[in-house]
């Protein structure tokens, strides 16, 4: 095998997929992303990346993932996967944003020369990868650049076709622990649908069977993948599928889908006939990692269950379980929220169990939830997951339980374990997950939804000619920069009760958000207009739009 990079293939496939002169790429929270049309050039590297990182961790399978997730159609993106089925390695972000941005084929050809010296990559080594798409339009074309990557890297490439975010992370870590103790399961989509489902049955076992759920699929690759799931979940779950057009021009996410309900906090338009009250329904985001509930009271008001809602009313189930099994002193369960969680949530939690807040992004939330031996983590926006340590799952293998209470609990541990996907936030799995507890406990979603009371709150977006002039502290909590503005927003959220609100940088847009609460809902408005109208006149500038109406 070549120990030095085949220059003369790279530089003759890279001709073919020219970087645009204008754009500066960046490998942000989400990996890249922006709109598809721009992406072709990044493609083609980010499949050159992939073998190189391959390469670098002794040819383990690394996952490479081509959506953008919930934004608008137009949009696409890449993201990379590590063997464990975990987000890329921090420093590895840094090196595909600097690859990504090489004008020219010769100066991305010193670009990876200077990347093989520094993370001293041995190219003798195999490159094994396996790669994915959603459902948007640019997506064929954008993976026929990875593929042209992988080409230049004469790597071994797997294709998974078109399948969910959560899908390809799962298949990732399958592949990595084939035939090893700590095997995660088959290394396919059927694999993966016969662990849910297999899993759930166990159970919900006993249990009357939950009324039909109707999930809406932004009209993305879930519609796909629910489509499946449904079948393996036979008469134990009947999911009513909705917003399944994957095909028609510009509807995926269009008034629909996770994203779409949590920030208008309002039903999508097209259950409006469908959803009767007192029925559960969830929507799903355009490549099927985020999750939120919601169901009409009686007078047909809406009520939205979040991922706070998801996070309160699992990590509750898993402490009675544990409780139950009479392993509460050996395994303790924490909770992982980011700033954007509901103050109720973290009051109703912080009285019942160790709860962290962490900057945005799943990366931190994951690595924060490794720390327990059961860490429960979710974002207010429906991303999250639940994680079992390695001696947590080895100490539910080998416990004797001495009544058939406790051995029923610790089976129901067991199969929690099998049914979360445990690489990251996946709205089928978390779905079932919310089932079974709901099916447990007799919940409809208004009891679910009466743990706690949400604070009204309010997100808004403000657009300014550099967002990185915004700089924050303490989990994004708190601003340091620019000066004098987070004293400002003090003076204002000290006059709203029960107010808090944030200011940061977004990761993935550039725009600079803004959260607020209060104890009504006119002053959660009101604060947020408020402080996204502080922020704005400390930005200025001639692209920065005052905000008008929430985003
Ligand atoms: C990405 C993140 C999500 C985060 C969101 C914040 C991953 C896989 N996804 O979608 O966790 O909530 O970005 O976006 O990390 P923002 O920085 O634009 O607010
Ligand atoms: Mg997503």
């Amino acid at each position: 095998m070549a120990s030095s990079l085949p220059t003369k293939l790279i530089q003759s496939l890279s001709d073919l997929h020219p970087k645009p002169s204008h754009i500066h790429f960046q490998y942000g929270t989400a990996g890249f992303r922006t709109l598809g049309s721009t992406l072709d050039s990044v493609l083609f590297r980010v499949g050159i990346i992939a073998a190189l990182r391959s390469k670098k961790l002794d040819g383990r399978t690394i996952g490479v993932m081509v959506t953008a997730s919930h934004n608008p159609e137009p949009d696409n993106g890449v993201k990379l996967v590590d063997p464990r089925g975990e987000m890329l390695e921090a420093a590895w972000e840094g090196h595909a944003t600097t690859i990504s941005n090489a004008s020219t084929s010769s100066d991305l050809i010193e670009a990876l020369e200077s990347l093989v010296q520094t993370a001293k990559i041995d190219l003798s080594k195999p490159a094994n990868v396996v790669y994915a798409r959603d459902t948007r339009p640019s997506g064929p074309g954008l993976v026929s650049a990875l593929e042209d990557g992988f080409k230049a890297m004469s790597a071994t490439s797997r294709n998974a076709g078109v399948a969910t975010t959560p899908i390809l992370h799962y298949l990732v870590k399958c592949i990595n622990t084939k035939g090893t103790k700590y095997s995660y399961g088959d290394d396919s989509e059927e694999g993966y649908y016969r662990k849910l489902s297999t899993s759930y049955k166990k159970l919900v076992a006993g249990k009357a069977v939950q009324p039909p759920l109707i999930v809406d699929c932004a009209n993305g690759v879930g519609a796909l993948a629910a489509e499946q799931l449904n079948e393996y979940l036979g008469d134990a779950l009947q999911l009513v599928l909705e917003n399944t057009s994957i095909t028609t021009p510009g509807a995926l996410n269009n008034a629909c889908g996770a994203d779409y309900v949590k920030v208008s906090q309002k039903l999508p338009p097209s259950l409006s006939s469908v959803l009767k009250p007192g029925q559960r329904a969830c929507s799903l985001d355009g490549d099927a990692d985020r999750l939120i509930y919601y169901y009409l009271d009686d007078r047909g008001v809406f009520h939205m269950l979040d991922g706070d809602k998801i996070a309160a009313l699992v990590a509750a189930f898993i402490v009675e379980l544990v409780k139950v099994a009479g392993l509460e002193d050996q395994i303790k369960v924490g909770v992982v929220q980011t700033a954007y969680a509901n103050g109720a949530s973290t009051r109703y939690l912080q009285e019942r169990l160790p709860v962290k807040c962490v900057p945005t992004g799943v990366k931190h939330l994951h690595h924060a939830a490794e720390r327990y031996n059961v860490g429960v983590y979710f974002e207010a926006n429906g991303h999250g997951t639940v994680l079992f340590s390695q001696p947590t799952l080895d100490k539910l293998t080998e416990y004797q339980p001495s009544t058939p209470a406790q051995s029923r609990a610790v089976e129901h541990l067991v199969s929690l374990t099998e049914l979360i996907n445990q690489t990251v936030g996946d709205a089928l799995s978390d779905m079932l997950l919310v089932e079974v507890v709901l099916a447990h406990k007799s919940y409809s979603g208004e009891e679910w939804n009466s743990l706690y009371v949400d604070l009204p709150n309010r997100l808004a977006k403000v657009s300014v000619p550099n967002r990185n002039a915004f700089r924050t502290e303490d989990a994004e909590r708190r601003l340091v920069s620019p000066p004098g503005l987070q004293t400002k927003i003090d003076e204002l959220i000290n006059r709203y009760q029960g107010g808090r609100s944030f200011v940061r940088p977004s990761g993935t847009e550039d725009v600079v958000r803004v959260y607020a609460e209060a104890a009504l809902r006119t002053q959660a408005d009101e604060l947020a207009m408020r402080v996204a109208g502080l922020v704005y006149d400390e930005a200025g500038g001639e692209a920065a739009s005052r905000p008008k109406e929430f985003l």
